[in-house]
């Protein structure tokens, strides 16, 4: 639908396609492009065992965001945090326990009482400066994307104080807890808009909300868990600033993709490996973007593997507006060639 010319940014493909143009080739970023797979990323990490820390220290969280621009120069960088600065900044302990991932002290009915929502700016304060100090370092045509965990998603760490595959203790406090269930989500919803729009005041370009636990939410909580509370940032984010396209990835979603689709308010839609892109092209709104959807194991395979893998995305994608990037974040044993290989793959040349 490339009709209204005059509404192209001249520079950020991206850009142009959250507005709902197709542009070809489809412009590229990663999930998780920043990390472990990155040899720099290492190096950088051993200096700083402590990874909150290194989220909250701005020359060191704007470098690792701008290490893949350099190598791989993606049409857009993501900002270097993490989902769980917001519970940090609310109050709530968090650490991240070598090799094992995310802890935080549990949330009980009575502390989610005491968790403070004011603070939410200036706590983060520093990662606003890290969206400044990178807006002045990046190439003119890569756009600057700031994101947040949806309240679901950042409220099953807050509950069970760890990661889980199937939100278990998130979904039984809910239902035993319904009132200070509700008022964790209610605070999450005020104070990731009110991190969002500052993000926005600071230099982002595009925010991505990710729900990375939406497979886990019973299908009877899907509009109070995660759909209305997405929705309620979304206007909040286009009140302030109505042309920032916002991102949503329900990852696991299956057939309730749709409903993000229509209901949230997102520019675009960021699918899951298993999810068929058929079902952006049979059910989506036509001016939603879609993003997605390579398997991250097709990356570690390189080869014909990802040669096929893209080709088929490309066909099913041809002429719609879509963001090129994987179903869930590169995992760390990815070889950086592969990635160097995709690239190749979708620009055209040869690798
Ligand atoms: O070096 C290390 O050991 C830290 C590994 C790491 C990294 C590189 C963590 C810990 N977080 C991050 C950065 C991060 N996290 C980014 C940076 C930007 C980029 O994509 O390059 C982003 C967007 C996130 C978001 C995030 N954190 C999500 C949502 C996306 C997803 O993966 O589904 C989640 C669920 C988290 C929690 C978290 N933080 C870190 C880990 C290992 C996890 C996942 C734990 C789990 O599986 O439950």
């Amino acid at each position: 639908m490339l009709t209204n010319v005059a509404q192209l940014h001249p520079d950020k493909p991206i850009l142009n396609v959250l507005r709902g143009h197709a542009v070809d080739p489809s412009p590229v970023w990663l999930m998780r492009q920043a990390g472990r797979y990155l040899p720099e990323y290492r190096e950088l990490r051993s200096k700083a065992p402590d990874f909150l820390n290194l989220c909250l220290t701005p020359s060191l969280a704007s470098e690792i965001t701008l290490q893949p621009i350099r190598r791989f120069n993606f049409d857009a960088a993501i900002l270097f945090a993490d989902i769980l600065v917001i519970p940090h900044a609310l109050g709530q302990k968090v650490w991240f326990a070598e090799g094992e991932g995310p802890r935080l002290d549990p949330v009980t009915p009575e502390s989610i009482a005491q968790l403070k929502p004011d603070h939410i700016r200036s706590l983060l304060s520093p990662i606003l400066e890290t969206i400044d100090r990178v807006k002045s370092d990046l190439p003119k045509t890569t756009a600057l994307i700031g994101f947040a965990g949806a309240p679901w998603t950042v409220a099953t760490y807050m509950i069970a104080g760890r990661g889980s595959d199937d939100s278990a203790a998130a979904r039984l406090f809910a239902y035993r807890e319904p009132q200070a269930f509700a008022a964790l989500l209610n605070l999450l919803i005020e104070s990731t808009a009110d991190y969002l729009i500052a993000q926005i005041d600071a230099g982002a370009e595009v925010l991505q909300i990710f729900e990375s636990w939406a497979g886990t939410i019973p299908s009877d909580g899907l509009e109070q868990y995660s759909l209305s509370p997405i929705r309620q940032i979304v206007e909040r984010i286009h009140h302030h600033a109505p042309a920032t396209p916002v991102i949503v990835f329900p990852r696991g979603a299956g057939a309730s993709y749709v409903r993000y689709a229509r209901e949230t308010g997102a520019a675009a839609i960021s699918l899951d490996a298993h999810t068929p892109l058929s079902l952006a092209a049979q059910a989506f709104p036509t001016a939603t973007a879609v993003q997605g959807n390579l398997d991250p194991l097709a990356l570690i395979a390189g080869g014909d593997a990802l040669r096929l893998a893209v080709e088929q995305i490309k066909t099913q994608t041809h002429a719609r507006p879509h963001i090129f990037n994987l179903g869930h974040g590169v995992r760390q044993e990815t070889p950086v060639a592969h990635v160097a290989q995709l690239l190749a793959l979708l620009r055209g040349r040869t690798a």
